[in-house]
C-alpha cells in the first residue's frame, strides 16, 4: 500500500459510521447434551480439553449440570439436565445433542442488543447483569440456536455459580481457538440467513462460496460465508440443493429435526499432533483415498508436513493466492449424523478448503451411504 492510499484509507475510515455491532469474538459455545458428566469426559480425553469450572445442584444450580471445557481461547459449555421437566429435556428429545448457543463477546451489550432488535432480530433475553462485570442479552438465530451477547470484564466469573473444577487437558496436540461455526438451514433459506447477519450484525460476505456447479456435481449443497469486519467470527451457512442424491444437508435437517450447527472448525498450530492424539483416543475421521495424495504435489506443493504424513493421517491440504491450509473432518460425534468437527491449520490462506470440496464431499457421501441415507 502506498503512503497516499494509507491516508485515503484513514480518511474514509474516519468518515465511515462506526461499526454498530462490533464483535470481539466467540465467547463460548453451549452444547445441550444428554449427560454432561460423560460429555465432559469425552471432550477431555478425546479432544484434550481441560475442565475449568462446574455448576450444578451441588453448587446451588438446581436444574442443570454444566461443565466449562477450555482449550486456548476455545470454551465449550456442556449443559445437561439434572432433573426431569426442564426445557432442555424437550430440546434433547427433538434434536439430540447439539449446539444451542453461539455466544458472542461484545463491548457493549445494551447497544448491540438494541441495534439487533431494531434491525429485526428476535430478542430472547433483554440486557441484564447476573454478576459483577458480566452483562448478558440474547437474540434468536437459525433453528433453535441463539446468540447470547456477552460483555465481560476480564476478572468476571464465567457465569454465576460456577466453581473451579479441574481435570483433563492435553499437554500436546490441543487446538487453541474456534476458526468458524457452520449452520445448516432449510432449502431456499441460505440467503435469508446471510442477509440476517448482514442486517443485524453488519457482517459481510467472504469470497468463498459453494454454488450450483459444485452442488450438482458432488454434494447437493450451497454455501455462503459471512464474517464480521475484523474476521474474528466466520459463519458459513449451508442449504441443501436439489441433486440426484439426498443432500448431506437434508440428512442433517432430517436427523437434527430442523436447522442447526453442522460443524465447528478448531484451529491448531500442529494438526499432525492433534490428529494423532485424537485418533489414539478413538475419534474417527473421514477417509481420503490414496489418489488424492498422488495428485497433491501438483496443486498444493510443499507444506510444513511431508505428503506421506498427510496421507497416513488423511489430512487434506489446499492452497490459494494467500497461502495454504491443512484440514481434516471428524465423523459425527454423537449417535445422530448431525454435528461434526473440523481441525484446521492455516498458513496464510483465509479460505475454507475449496480445492478439497470434491474429495471431502465424496467422503461425506460414502459415510452417508454406510448409514443408508443416500
Ligand atoms: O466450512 C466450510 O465451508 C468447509 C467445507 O458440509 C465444508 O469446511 C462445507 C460444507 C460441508 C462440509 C464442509
Ligand atoms: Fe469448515
Amino acid at each position: 500500500m502506498s503512503p497516499s492510499e494509507k491516508v485515503l484509507d484513514r480518511h474514509t475510515a474516519s468518515e465511515a459510521p462506526a461499526d454498530p455491532f462490533p464483535v470481539l469474538g466467540i465467547d463460548h459455545l453451549r452444547f445441550a447434551v444428554g449427560n454432561a458428566k460423560q460429555a465432559a469426559h469425552f471432550y477431555a480425553t478425546a479432544f484434550g480439553m481441560r475442565c475449568a469450572a462446574y455448576r450444578g445442584p451441588e453448587t446451588g444450580h438446581r436444574d442443570h449440570a454444566e461443565y466449562l471445557m477450555v482449550a486456548g481461547s476455545t470454551r465449550f459449555l456442556l449443559t445437561g439436565a439434572a432433573r426431569p421437566g426442564t426445557d432442555l429435556d424437550r430440546y434433547l428429545a427433538v434434536h439430540g445433542d447439539g449446539v444451542t448457543d453461539i455466544a458472542l463477546r461484545v463491548a457493549d451489550v445494551e447497544r448491540a442488543y438494541a441495534h439487533a432488535v431494531q434491525r429485526g432480530a428476535t430478542g430472547l433475553a433483554a440486557p441484564h447483569q447476573p454478576a459483577d462485570g458480566l452483562r448478558l442479552a440474547a437474540i434468536a438465530a437459525y433453528g433453535q440456536v441463539r446468540h447470547t451477547l456477552v460483555e465481560r470484564q476480564d476478572d468476571a466469573v464465567f457465569l454465576p455459580g460456577f466453581e473451579p473444577r479441574e481435570f483433563g487437558g492435553a499437554t500436546e496436540g490441543a487446538f487453541h481457538e474456534i476458526d468458524h461455526v457452520v449452520g445448516n438451514v432449510e432449502l431456499g433459506r441460505m440467503d435469508e440467513w446471510v442477509e440476517f447477519y448482514q442486517r443485524v450484525m453488519g457482517f459481510t460476505n467472504m469470497k468463498e462460496f459453494i454454488g450450483d456447479d459444485i452442488a450438482t456435481e458432488y454434494s447437493a449443497l450451497m454455501s455462503k460465508v459471512v464474517a464480521d469486519g475484523e474476521r474474528r467470527v466466520k459463519f458459513p451457512i449451508n442449504e441443501p440443493a436439489t441433486g440426484e442424491r439426498k443432500s448431506q444437508i437434508e440428512e442433517f435437517l432430517e436427523f437434527h429435526g430442523g436447522p442447526g450447527v453442522q460443524h465447528i472448525a478448531l484451529a491448531t498450530d500442529d494438526i499432525v499432533a492433534t490428529v494423532r492424539r485424537m485418533r489414539a483416543a478413538g475419534v474417527r475421521f473421514l477417509d481420503t483415498p490414496d489418489a488424492y495424495y498422488d495428485a497433491l504435489d501438483e496443486w498444493v506443493g510443499e507444506t510444513r508436513v511431508p505428503v506421506d504424513e498427510l496421507r497416513e493421517l488423511k489430512i487434506l491440504a489446499d492452497r490459494d493466492e494467500d497461502g495454504y491450509l491443512l484440514q481434516i473432518f471428524t465423523a459425527p460425534v454423537q449417535d445422530r449424523p448431525t454435528l461434526f468437527f473440523e481441525l484446521i491449520e492455516r498458513h496464510g490462506s483465509q479460505g475454507f478448503g475449496k480445492g478439497n470440496f470434491k474429495a471431502l464431499f465424496e467422503a461425506v457421501e460414502r459415510e452417508q451411504a454406510r448409514r443408508g441415507n443416500l
